[in-house]
């Protein structure tokens, strides 16, 4: 059965003091928050250029069942394809040091590579009520049954691109839910071993696939909550998202390991033979993808 978390508290570690310290806590807790994750040049990049699609997205998700709209919100917006349309989100997230240095180990540890599961901005508007609180790794069903001792699959750096108060629907987590000793009891009920991830704009919620979270309800007048869910995941594993529709173009004008995040190279486990591979051989090798190219568009 469930029980109370170990850390009443979410922990915070700034940005400078690197990868270690968040791996730690990370370990320890399920759940850190990155203080200046993102510089506020990034961020404010990041919301300028999604605004208009974000705009053209619908407020009611019409994806159908209770379980599904408990998840998607009422009042909420949800926008994907991020590689595709953010010079922002190409160039510095893909790339982001910090990611990297936290990944790296992190999923290296099991002898995995990674890349990304989704990029998915939620914006939360006043009256949505709370989402259901869930583990990201539900995706992959073959994980509950593990439990607590599955390697990390996925994990979630979820940056807040506005303010995150708990009026407003600062993200809900359970510090600790990572090590509780059941993944399959409903945690829906959960709610009040929760947590609200207060934070600022450019602060990431990092959280492992086996914690649990869900989206806080939004209870202000006038205040929307942005945030930007980050799903790194290992690769043997298919991702949510897929940017295979991305011109070229676009895709050469990323960085390799930019291209690796969206599935345009293939991967290499330490000991492994290699994955999405063509002919047993790097995917943009075999197509002849270049990396790095001056972008004419966009
Ligand atoms: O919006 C949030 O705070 C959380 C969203 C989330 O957990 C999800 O969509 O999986
Ligand atoms: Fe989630």
């Amino acid at each position: 059965m469930t029980r109370t978390s170990p850390a009443a508290v979410l922990r915070r570690v700034a940005a400078q003091e690197g990868a270690e310290k968040v791996l730690q806590v990370l370990k320890e807790d399920g759940v850190v928050i990155i203080q200046g994750f993102l510089s506020p040049d990034v961020f404010q990049k990041l919301n300028e250029e999604m605004e208009d699609e974000l705009a053209k997205r619908p407020l009611v998700c019409e994806h159908e069942g209770e379980w599904k709209s408990g998840v998607t919100g009422a009042q909420t917006r949800r926008l994907n394809q991020l590689p595709g349309f953010s010079p922002t989100f190409r160039q510095q997230i893909l790339n982001h040091p910090l990611l990297h240095e936290i990944c790296e180990p992190l999923f290296g540890a099991h002898g995995c590579d990674y890349w990304m599961n989704t990029a998915t901005v939620v914006q939360i508007g006043p009256g949505n009520a709370a989402q259901s609180l869930h583990r990201d790794q539900e995706l992959y069903p073959v994980f509950n049954p593990i439990g607590k001792n599955a390697p990390e699959a996925l994990v979630n750096f979820f940056c807040a691109l506005s303010t995150f108060t708990d009026e407003n629907g600062a993200t809900r987590v359970i510090p600790g839910s990572h090590q509780w000793d059941d993944f399959t009891t409903d945690v829906t009920r959960c709610v009040p071993q929760t947590i609200p991830a207060e934070m600022e704009a450019g602060d990431c919620l990092l959280f492992s696939g086996k914690t649990v979270h869900g989206g806080g309800a939004n209870r202000s007048q006038n205040n929307i909550r942005r945030g930007m869910a980050l799903g790194v995941q290992t690769t043997y594993l298919t991702p949510e998202e897929n940017y295979q529709h991305i011109p070229r173009e676009v895709v050469e004008s990323m960085t390799p390991q930019a291209q690796k995040m969206i599935h345009w190279r293939s991967s290499y486990c330490p000991g492994g033979a290699g994955l999405w591979q063509i002919n047993g051989t790097e995917l943009a090798h075999e197509i002849g993808l270049k990396a790095n190219q001056p972008k004419k568009t966009i």
